[in-house]
């Protein structure tokens, strides 16, 4: 082992601690004893999901970050724009990346500029190889490519070396004689001269199917310094034979390019096929995930602190009183909106999507364990006969609560998760009741679950997207001839419109069953008192959490 190094194989500096540098992780990683693997990457997400996975280093590909932008790995984008995209990568991660140089991009003076460029983007190793600019990739007629000169590529690896200002930044020196059909003896003499041109460890790289030449260079190399490989084509070989023959570090080279590539395709192909995106929604990637990558919550929060705190010009009620026991165990203690769906509660959920879609006044009418519904930024009020009263009570205690500000107001459950699509389609129509409703009824039908029911005034079809359809009755048992669509839950109430509103909550509470009405009740006493219910059509974007096969489904939703 090269032992004049700053860093050494210490265990305490391999982890993922921020107080660590990267270079110092990374180089810890190279002289560790241990096996260890990086994974490609080829731009900031992918090097997120790669870090999330739990590697401890990546791989900026050339060929990959050549192939996400369309074109060859023959030096086609510049270094430059190679260099942006290894800054988005370290930028969405904290784990160190090495990235794959190529040749350099030039002689010994670019490799200089190229290392303090890295350093300056916290990139906490460069591999360079040596063959000549432009260089080609290797596995592309490998044996007709020409190899640099030794001297003139160890001058690179010293300048490189000289050039970094953290000495624990590592200078990888690529080995393509093997590539080449120059024969393992030049190999050899070549990582050698490498090695003592300063190279912090040798990149040996074979482009046969088994991993003979790789086996024997380990053995002809004596652990002179630390070892990596690139088991591209030599995948079948059982990763222990690499770890008994005592190789460093293990790069899997491209394969996140390779996979997605394969998904894209398909959803390509799936998309012109069917021109419809029903069966492919499941397959995919939630927009929420590709959020939670993006580190949408920590923007979320940041503006909470660093905004101005504009209430907007509409505000929300969810009605949380419930306990939820459908879902049996999972809402024993906890209530249903506080079940966690892909690490969240479901409120927090919803909560998310009304600030997407710029709702930041939020209340909360809570109940059962009361005490656990506390997600930050949020009004509550407490509807503490929550065992003897239904969803129309506890929307007046929301109401009695709430001052008349003249404001919009969306009234939503709390065991509905919805996109912001739906809030957008509401808020799209100038009436003062408006509810969205789900043409896909008969899903819920099926599955034999209470539902509240919908009747209108035209059914959903081509004709009824240009017209004023209204709501004409609501109710869980609707005869199946009258059932027009599913309402989600969701009544959107026109600022000037909410005296109103309280009006109908009051008469209704009078009655003797009002107690227990539901909201259904309250939406059919309206049509029936002469008011004028605008309904949206919609289908799909929403999912009502009665389950625990609803829980699961809400993992996926996106
Ligand atoms: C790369 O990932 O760009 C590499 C490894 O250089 S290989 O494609 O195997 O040459
Ligand atoms: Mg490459």
């Amino acid at each position: 082992m090269n032992n004049d190094t700053t860093a050494s194989g210490d265990d305490r500096l391999v982890g993922d601690t921020d107080s660590v540098r990267r270079t110092s992780r990374f180089k810890a990683l190279l002289l560790s004893g241990q096996t260890d693997f990086l994974l490609e990457a080829h731009n900031g997400i992918s090097a997120r999901i790669g870090e999330e996975a739990g590697f401890k280093g990546l791989w900026a590909s050339g060929l990959s970050v050549a192939a996400q932008f369309g074109v060859r790995d023959s030096n086609e984008a510049s270094w430059t724009q190679v260099l942006e995209m290894v800054e988005f990568m370290a930028e969405a991660t904290r784990i160190p990346i090495m990235l794959d140089g190529d040749t350099g991009y030039g002689n010994f003076n670019n490799m200089r500029r190229l290392v303090r460029k890295l350093e300056q983007r916290d990139v906490a190793a460069v591999c360079i190889e040596d063959k000549l600019f432009p260089k080609t990739n290797s596995f592309i007629a490998g044996e007709r490519q020409q190899l640099a000169d030794i001297d003139e590529f160890c001058g690179k690896i010293k300048a490189g070396k000289d050039a970094q200002s953290d000495d624990d930044f590592c200078v990888v020196a690529r080995v393509e004689a093997l590539i080449a059909g120059w024969g393992m003896e030049e190999a050899v003499r070549r990582a050698e001269a490498y090695h003592a041109a300063g190279a912090d460890g040798i990149l040996i790289h074979s482009a046969m199917t088994t991993s003979d030449e790789i086996l024997e260079f380990m053995d002809r190399w004596e652990s002179r310094s630390p070892v990596v490989i690139v088991p591209t084509r030599y995948y079948a070989t059982p990763t222990d034979v690499y770890r008994d023959a005592g190789v460093s570090m293990v790069i899997w080279a491209n394969h996140m390019l390779r996979s997605a590539v394969k998904a894209m395709q398909e959803t390509a192909e799936h998309l012109f096929t069917h021109e419809n995106l029903l069966a492919l929604e499941d397959r995919i990637a939630p927009v929420g995930e590709i959020f939670r990558l993006q580190g949408a919550a920590e923007l979320e929060a940041a503006e909470q602190r660093y905004l101005p705190d504009d209430q907007g010009d509409s505000k929300a009620m969810v009605l949380a009183a419930s306990q939820g026991s459908a879902l049996g165990s999972l809402t024993e203690h906890a209530p249903k909106a506080m079940v966690e769906i892909r690490g969240r509660p479901l409120l927090q959920h919803i909560v998310d999507a009304y600030r997407g879609a710029g709702v930041r006044d939020i209340s909360v009418v809570r109940g059962f364990g009361k005490e656990q519904v506390s997600i930050p930024g949020l009004t509550y009020v407490d509807n503490d006969a929550y065992r003897e009263t239904g969803e129309l009570a506890s929307l007046s205690m929301g109401l009695t609560a709430d001052p008349d500000d003249g404001r919009d107001l969306t009234v939503s459950f709390g065991d509905v998760i919805f996109n912001r699509y739906i809030l957008q389609l509401l808020e799209l129509q100038d009436e003062d009741f408006v509810i969205a409703v789900d043409t896909n009824w008969r899903a819920s039908a099926n599955r034999d679950r209470e539902a509240d029911y919908v009747s209108c005034s035209e059914a959903h079809g081509r004709a009824s997207f240009y017209r004023r359809v209204l709501l004409e009755a609501c109710g869980e048992d609707l005869h199946t001839d009258k059932i027009d669509g599913e309402w989600m839950g969701f009544l959107r109430i026109r600022g000037g419109a909410v005296a109103r509103l309280r009006g109908h909550v009051d008469r209704l509470l009078g009655q003797p069953a009002g107690r227990q009405m539901k909201l259904h009740h309250l939406l059919d006493a309206m049509v029936k008192a002469g008011e004028q219910i605008r309904v949206v059509y919609t289908t799909g974007h929403w999912l009502d959490v009665d389950t625990v096969d609803d829980v699961v489904s809400a993992g996926r939703f996106g």
